[in-house]
């Protein structure tokens, strides 16, 4: 490929994304949370690429001019000069890293060309209207322009470029095209008919090999985003997802096998005392219980004391995110709750955005009622204070008449101010499962699936429910946390989902010591139980939603769910303990590694001839932060270092078989047979 000599083991390194400073999803946790990893290994010879976005680029990123005559100087000058507006600067981000945005805007006047260009290279068509393509080619343009100017201009180091999902990911194919000096990695974080085709009602996983690709993204409308897609996954040097899962996916939709796994990370904060996270449980708990007091007021019959707290959250996606298994789930715990004539109250929260008129009355009023109240006994409290202070303090001539009478503490008017407020909690109607107006209540999925289970907040009801369809955050008037204070005072996240490529939520909830439930059909789930030999002893509960039937996996959900709640307060908490042991697992300081070993693959394929044979293979690790000191699983302990050490990223991955990277695991479907030799392959680390 290359005709100059390029240093390989100094890289030059850019990492290029549609959500680089700016947030819209999980990638932008993806690419915030692991700078931190990738600045202690390149420095300054990293930079991401991303969108401008005047509305939120001033608040992330500081303007810095680059060193004069430098390459990059250059080819911003050299492009500028031909009216390509960008910000060029550092992410104000933990670890500071250099940053560039394009601003699509500056090039429209080119998109026309450039449409025709990206017809006439690769066939791809593009409809005029649809706006997230149009500014993924102006992008991808713009980016495939800087590479080549700047990869002409800096001849002696290698370059890698990483891309992720498909929005950022046309400048391969374009890179490709025009035989750029630089080396390519396609990271998808989901596939874009994956999500769609399981969003509707098919049977996804038994069928992922017979879909028509063409016919189906065709059908959809996305048969444009769909090659751009497929392109940027086969002209990428190295082509990796986020999980085992989605790499099976992405063989059979986007038609290549992935080289290997990049499993998500977060950047973990271990508190210097041990116990701090159960303190901060307890802290978040009480804020939640001020909430609860409020949104049940009048009926506010059940002892907290006796109540746990689930939730799930995320993006609205019903049947992708398994609310509809959640809440199935919930109404068959109620029952069982009841039939055993339980004590325990179970609060579930589900905390997914959906277009509503702001919040009801309903929702409000219960925090003005209860807060009243609250001031009211406070005001009472300082009175009775005082008088009792006083009546102690006095002698009226005779001894032992010090200690007051306990019932002329409170005065008439102080009952009569009491009994008003006690009054304004009652009420006529059940406490509402929504705490906004929603656009389009009657068609909501997630009511209309309470409804249907007749989860009403009623009195005989141990189960209870709330929808909050909008993120948190700690000025929201009716439950004011930010959503990490949230997590940390619930008892358990609940994500069954039935399309989710990696998960972050789940992998929030372990870091702060939350146990929780997912499933093996999330990238996380299978991640903990190819780490895990007992997941559930450490808060991990894993539904299977692949092996068995839908009618299953609820009851095993109900039956995770049940006994939960019947743990005592003892085994909860040193069940959180077992918990929070696992961020170490989902550190970047060891996930990072996986990122380093595709860059080497990806050198390696782009300069062959860079690499002598008794060179070992991947030599990343030792410029990543240190090894882990204590492990977190008994798996873990027996030798296992990361999951993408299953299988796969390097060159011996074109001669291996799909079960290979799915970690020698039956991957195909529900109904297949489990006798086949493949499964229980082995692949040598
Ligand atoms: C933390 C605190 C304890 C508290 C407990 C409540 O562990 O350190 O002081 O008792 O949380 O746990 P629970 O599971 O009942 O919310
Ligand atoms: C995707 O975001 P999503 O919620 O649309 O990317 C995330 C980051 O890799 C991943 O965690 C998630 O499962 C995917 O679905």
């Amino acid at each position: 490929m290359s005709t100059v000599q390029r240093n390989v083991h100094q890289p030059l390194l850019f990492e290029c994304a549609w959500e680089v400073a700016n947030k819209v999803g999980g990638i932008y946790t993806v690419i915030k949370t692991k700078v931190p990893v990738t600045v202690k290994e390149f420095g300054d010879r990293f930079c991401l690429i991303g969108p401008l976005s005047y509305k939120s680029a001033p608040m992330e990123v500081e303007s810095e001019e680059p060193e004069p005559g430098s390459p990059m100087a250059e080819s911003l000058k050299a492009m500028k000069d031909r009216g390509v507006k960008y910000i060029y600067g550092r992410w104000l981000i933990e670890g500071a890293p250099r940053v560039l945005l394009f601003d699509t805007g500056s090039c429209y006047d080119r998109m026309d060309e450039w449409k025709q260009d990206l017809w006439n290279i690769a066939g791809i068509p593009t409809p005029p209207n649809d706006h997230e393509t149009n500014e993924t080619i102006v992008f991808g343009y713009m980016v495939a322009w800087f590479l080549g100017e700047f990869s002409s201009r800096c001849l002696d180091t290698a370059i890698i470029a990483h891309f992720h999902e498909w929005q950022a990911g046309l400048a391969i194919p374009l890179c490709r095209k025009r035989h750029i000096d630089v080396t390519t990695i396609f990271t998808t974080h989901a596939t874009l008919l994956g999500r769609y085709l399981c969003a509707g009602s098919v049977d996804f996983y038994n069928n992922l090999q017979y879909f028509d690709v063409d016919h189906e993204a065709g059908k959809r409308g996305i048969y444009h985003r769909y090659c751009i897609e497929r392109s940027s996954a086969h002209c990428a040097d190295v082509f990796t997802t986020v999980s085992h899962i989605t790499a099976y996916e992405s063989e059979h939709l986007l038609k290549r096998k992935p080289d290997g796994v990049l499993p998500n990370g977060l950047n973990v904060v271990k508190f210097a005392a041990m116990h701090e996270f159960q303190n901060l449980h307890s802290i978040s708990k009480e804020k939640i219980n001020e909430f609860i007091r409020g949104h049940f007021y009048g009926h506010y019959d059940f002892d907290l004391e006796n109540t746990v707290y689930m939730f799930t959250a995320g993006r609205y996606e019903f049947r992708n995110k398994g609310v509809d298994m959640f809440i199935e789930s919930l109404a068959r715990l109620n029952h069982r709750l009841q039939k055993m004539g339980s004590k325990m109250t179970v609060v579930a929260f589900i905390i997914m955005p959906a277009a509503t008129n702001s919040y009801t009355i309903e929702a409000l009023k219960g925090q003005a009622v209860t807060g009243a109240l609250k001031d009211c006994v406070n005001q009472i409290t300082d009175r009775i204070g005082k008088r009792l202070f006083e009546h102690a303090a006095r002698y009226d001539g005779t001894h032992g008449t010090e200690v007051p009478n306990p019932e002329d503490l409170m005065s008439a008017e102080d009952k009569i101010l009491l009994k008003r407020r006690v009054f304004a909690l009652k009420r006529n109607s059940l406490p509402p499962v929504v705490t906004h107006n929603m656009a389009d209540d009657s068609t909501d999925p997630i009511l209309n699936q309470i409804r249907r289970v007749q989860l009403f907040n009623r009195t005989s009801d141990r189960v209870k429910i709330i929808f909050h369809p909008e993120f948190l955050n700690s000025n929201n008037p009716i439950l004011g946390l930010d959503y990490e204070e949230f997590v940390r005072g619930c008892h358990l996240g609940v994500f069954p989902s039935y399309y989710e490529p990696f998960g972050y939520t789940p992998a929030e909830c372990t870091v702060m010591g939350i146990p929780n439930v997912t499933t093996n059909l999330s990238g996380f789930g299978c991640f903990m139980e190819d780490l895990l030999e007992a997941p559930e002893d450490y808060g991990c509960y894993i539904v299977d939603r692949r092996s068995q039937g839908v009618e299953e996996s609820v009851d095993q959900l109900t039956n995770m769910l049940l006994g939960f709640t019947l743990k005592s307060r003892r085994q909860r908490i040193n069940q959180r303990n077992r918990t929070e042991r696992l961020s170490e697992l989902l550190d970047w300081k060891s996930l990072g590694l996986e990122y380093a070993k595709a860059r080497q693959l990806a050198l390696r394929r782009a300069y062959p001839e860079s690499f002598t044979d008794d060179e070992p293979e991947f030599t990343g690790v030792q410029r990543v932060a240190g090894p882990l000191s204590a492990p977190g699983s008994p798996r873990y302990r027996s030798g296992m270092m990361t999951p993408g050490d299953y299988a796969t990223l390097t060159e011996e991955m074109e001669h291996l078989s799909t079960s290979d990277y799915m970690g020698g695991k039956n991957w195909r479907g529900i109904n297949d047979n489990d006798d086949d030799e493949e499964n229980h392959y082995s692949y040598p680390l």
